[in-house]
């Protein structure tokens, strides 16, 4: 049953605050990049400054006087570092070498400075010209089937650069766009087009104003959306309950000190955020939420029987929803034992939670990776819609469902066109707009590619960021394959594994920062991306570019089509010259969203887009909202039997990390220090297993397929888990994750409850 809290040595104090404070003042000193980052940081989020490139949580229109957070903060300074990663760097190390590295150390050496190329006789990168860098490619591409060739992007580039590749990916002749989206919040784009009909979040930075009532599932605030906290500390001000569903209790979900509020600061004691907190088992999400629709529907029943008002929202559910009736049955016929012994709660914290529900009259459910990343993630997305559904919480002020997405324009980058499934893209648009055929074929999804390459039917991989070889499951099949590959192109900023695990012909194109000062034929240019809400952002870079030889993202797509298509009908200098020409291109495509786009990007707060739902005008297949009656409880119906000594490991991420990128080796929150390879466990699980705090343990997966996936060198660490969860970092435990073990019809890895078991070390 629910766990009961213990303090571990984890933190004790309030996320934000003077840890924070602090937090930032060393990772200034760290890059030695102190002054200029202090002066870039005042134009961080601004209306004419850069929009920060961590989180995609929303930027306001009156932002705070430093409108960032500890890890925005450290994120700037991560990319406005002092260290140079340069042709120089590359002459002293080969890449056998540079494979020992651990990653921190490999994003630490700096930014890239040159393009480089790979050769074969030195084992090294080595410098070449732009141009030439782009004829090869070009000659690379042409010679291959444009099926076998995948464009990867991980979701930081801007709109404009997103537009333009899948343009160019198009034009060459296929759909295989994946993006990060692909490991992420995908279950939230499928399930969320399904039931409402957008496959976005519906709530804007106002609705935090007119809420009574939120509800945290599988999101971690205080480290992954900080400046979040601003808009919640306000919200709980008001007087405005918070609930969380986490098997963790995460610091920054229990309270916070504003560290840019002065009088705060000074005064003891923070904020309270979560005044209900579940520690529910992985994957017991659907459970736990068909358990508050149970007593919401059971109280229904009694006010009926009373005569008192109903506690749905009948006429809603009448004019506006599918599948209630369905819904509402199996919700009655489901029995409290079952729903217990799925979420690990007691009915007593469901009914809990249902009251608060009952009490609001708008309620938004913000969600995370705990509930996209595993086997049902996606069902796990429509029990947060039917849940929102039963008293009419879309599509009125202060109501609807909130994902919070992840990379700072992932949400973006599906919007202009970046997508592997073609009946998302407006293919017949593009199609009378630059005058060609668009492949009509789906195409690979991230795991599909990673399958791909395993195969050998994928012959070139390009990475507009990202990091495919740590990021994505079985590493073990991965690295391998990997290096079969014809070709790999890498645009990035910095070093990372992905860059040494290359293929036959490979390059490594170094971009500027968004946050850098971008000049194309004398003229600073502008980008642009869309939020977690829905709206969209000019950002300017203010910094100058680490290296006089980086080209910008743009101008490094442009290159590359240019020099692999047929003269056509799109001017690709012309484009990398003046990005404002990339936008109109983007507003013919889309008008209902970016109509005068130039303009409206700097609008204080953003534009939005429209959202039908918003307006409760549901594009759906039914053309209602659609509840969904759940297809099982069992977090993942092809393992349903569990071996005794079976756990569930679920992979969280540090107060120091962004994804594969690893800026120190603590977590500060969860009271990790100077390592990343700890499991944490349950002290119950500790004696079970027979171990003890600070063991040195081995995981195994258990997988149907037999194939051996083995991580050694954790060291067991004693925390308040449920029973049966434990939890590591992402991505040292990514070779634990079976390729095939990801969500049904999202296809997002299922990196949140991946069956292990733990073997011991044996004595030395
Ligand atoms: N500083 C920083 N910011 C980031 C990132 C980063 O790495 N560092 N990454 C960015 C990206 S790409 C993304 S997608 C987001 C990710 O941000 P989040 O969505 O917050 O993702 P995670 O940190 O992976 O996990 C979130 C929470 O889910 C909980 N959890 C795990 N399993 C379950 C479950 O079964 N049920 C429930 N209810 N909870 C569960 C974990 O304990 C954790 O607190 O953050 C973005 N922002
Ligand atoms: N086990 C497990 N696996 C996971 C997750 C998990 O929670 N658990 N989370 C998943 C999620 S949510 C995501 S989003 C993916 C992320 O997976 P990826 O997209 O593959 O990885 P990132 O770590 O975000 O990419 C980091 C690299 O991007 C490059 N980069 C940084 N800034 C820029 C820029 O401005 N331009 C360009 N071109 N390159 C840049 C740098 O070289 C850096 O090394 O991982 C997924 N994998
Ligand atoms: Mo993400």
């Amino acid at each position: 049953m629910s766990t009961t809290h213990k303090e571990s040595d984890a933190y004790q104090n309030a996320s934000g605050g003077w840890g924070s404070v602090k937090a930032v003042a060393s990772i200034l000193i760290q890059e030695k990049a102190p002054v200029e980052t202090s002066r870039v940081l005042i134009h961080q989020n601004k209306p004419d400054g850069f929009m920060c490139v961590s989180c995609s949580w929303a930027k306001p229109a009156h932002p705070h006087r430093f409108e960032f957070c500890e890890n925005g903060a450290k994120a700037t300074a991560w990319d406005l570092t002092s260290r140079r990663v340069d042709p120089g760097f590359f002459q002293q190390h080969t890449l056998a070498e540079l494979e020992q590295w651990h990653d921190h150390e490999l994003e630490d050496a700096g930014r890239l400075c040159a393009p480089m190329r790979w050769d074969a006789a030195q084992n090294k990168y080595v410098e070449v010209a732009w141009e030439d860098a782009f004829a090869e490619i070009g000659r690379e591409l042409r010679a291959m089937e444009p099926d076998a060739a995948v464009f990867y992007t991980s979701g930081r580039a801007s709109l404009e650069t997103a537009y333009m590749y899948q343009l160019f990916a198009r034009m060459y002749g296929t759909n295989n766009l994946p993006d990060s989206s692909n490991m992420c919040h995908e279950s939230t784009s499928v399930g969320l087009k399904a039931a409402i009909g957008v496959g976005v979040g519906t709530i804007t930075l106002d609705d935090f104003k007119h809420t009574d009532l939120m509800f945290f599932f599988g999101q971690n605030v205080g480290t992954n959306s900080p400046r979040m906290l601003h808009d919640l500390q306000e919200a709980r001000e008001r007087g405005v309950p918070i609930i969380t569903f986490n098997p963790i209790r995460e610091p920054g979900l229990v309270s916070f000190v504003n560290p840019q509020s002065p009088t705060q600061m000074l005064k003891p004691g923070a904020t309270q955020i979560s005044t209900q907190y579940h520690q529910l088992k992985v994957g017991g999400d659907s459970a736990a939420i068909v358990g508050i629709c149970k007593a919401v529907i059971e109280a229904d029943s009694r006010a009926q029987a009373e005569g008192a008002s109903r506690i749905l929202d009948t006429a809603f559910i009448e004019e506006h929803t599918t599948g209630f009736d369905d819904f509402a049955r199996y919700v009655r016929d489901v029995s409290w034992e079952e729903l217990e012994q799925r979420c690990g709660l007691p009915r007593a914290a469901l009914t809990e939670a249902a009251d608060e529900y009952i009490r609001a009259k708008a309620v938004i459910i913000h969600f995370g990776m705990g509930l996209t990343q595993h086997r049902m993630g996606v069902q796990n997305v429509r029990m947060v819609v039917n849940l929102l559904l039963l008293r009419g919480n879309i599509g009125k002020p202060g109501a609807g469902p909130s994902p919070i997405r992840g990379h700072s324009n992932v949400q973006g980058q599906r919007t202009v066109g970046v997508t592997e499934k073609p009946e998302l893209a407006p293919l017949d648009k593009l199609a009378s707009q630059y005058h060609f055929e668009p492949p009509r074929d789906k195409g690979m999804a991230t795991v599909d590619a990673c399958q791909g390459v395993i195969d050998g039917r994928v012959r070139a991989m390009f990475q507009l960021g990202g990091n495919l070889v740590r990021s994505v499951p079985d590493r073990y099949a991965i690295e391998p394959a990997w290096r079969k590959l014809r070709l790999t192109v890498n645009i990035a900023t910095k070093l990372n594994r992905s860059h040494l695990v290359h293929g036959e012909v490979s390059y490594l194109l170094p971009c500027l920062s968004r946050i850098e000062i971008d000049e194309r034929m004398g003229n600073a240019q502008a980008v642009a991306m869309e939020d977690s809400t829905g709206c969209m952002h000019g950002s300017r870079g203010v910094a100058h570019p680490a290296s006089d030889r980086l080209l910008s993202e743009p101008a490094i797509v442009a290159g590359i089509a240019k020099a692999t298509l047929d003269p056509a009908s799109v001017d690709w200098d012309a484009w990398s010259n003046d990005y404002a020409l990339v936008r109109d291109a983007i507003a013919e495509t889309y008008p209902d969203i970016f109509h005068d786009f130039n303009a409206r990007m700097w609008t204080p707060g953003g534009f939005h887009r429209p959202l039908a739902a918003r307006e409760r005008k549901w594009k759906t297949e039914s053309g209602k909202a659609e509840f969904m009656t759940p297809e099982t409880l069992h977090e993942d119906p092809d393992m349903p039997e569990r071996g005794p000594d079976d756990l569930r490991l679920f992979t969280v991420r540090s107060d120091s990390q962004f994804n594969t990128t690893i800026y120190t080796l603590d977590d500060r929150f969860r009271g990790v220090h100077g390592t990343r390879m700890v499991i944490l466990m349950n002290q119950q699980d500790i004696e079970r297993q027979g171990l003890e705090a600070d063991a040195e343990v081995s995981l195994e997966a258990v997988s149907p397929d037999g194939k051996n996936r083995r991580v050694d060198g954790f060291r067991i660490m004693p925390f308040d888990l449920p029973a049966g969860c434990i939890a590591g970092y992402y991505p040292e435990c990514n070779p634990l994750i079976p390729l095939s073990h990801h969500a049904k019809e999202s296809k997002v890895p299922a990196a949140k409850a991946i069956p292990v078991r733990i073997v011991k070390a044996r004595p030395a």
